[in-house]
């Protein structure tokens, strides 16, 4: 969670230039992997996973209170997520949630637990 919060204003800002131009299609991230690793060395590591995590949230959170509340990720690419990442069920993902939620998925995503996310292994992820 402390992690979460570290990322750095700027790269907050970037993101959501990005984010802008890439509403136009319906899929934010057509390749979620290159939009990923930001230093495209062909691995995702932790802080590029953590970082590409807080981009979604200033995505989606809309009324930029620092939550997602159910509407705002209707247009995800998973809503039906919202239930499990809600671990107190207010019907309301604060960071600390979604971070929780990320960490799970990285290690699932890293099949042979070398700490980065391969191609290969983004493939396979979900
Ligand atoms: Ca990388
Ligand atoms: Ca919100
Ligand atoms: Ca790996």
């Amino acid at each position: 969670m402390n992690k979460f919060m570290r990322i750095p204003f700027g790269m907050a800002a970037l993101a959501l230039a990005a984010s802008a131009m890439a509403q136009v299609t319906p899929d934010p991230a057509p390749d979620r992997f290159d939009a990923a690793d930001t230093n495209h060395d062909g691995k995702v590591d932790r802080a590029e996973y953590d970082g590409f995590v807080a981009e979604l949230v200033l995505l989606y959170d809309t009324d930029r209170d620092g939550k997602l509340s159910r509407a705002e990720v209707a247009t995800a690419r998973d809503p039906s997520k919202f239930d499990v990442i809600d671990a107190n069920h207010d019907a309301s993902l604060v960071l600390g949630e979604i971070a929780a939620y990320s960490d799970n998925d990285f290690k699932v995503m890293d099949a042979n637990g070398d700490g980065v996310i391969d191609r290969e292994e983004s493939k396979h992820g979900k």
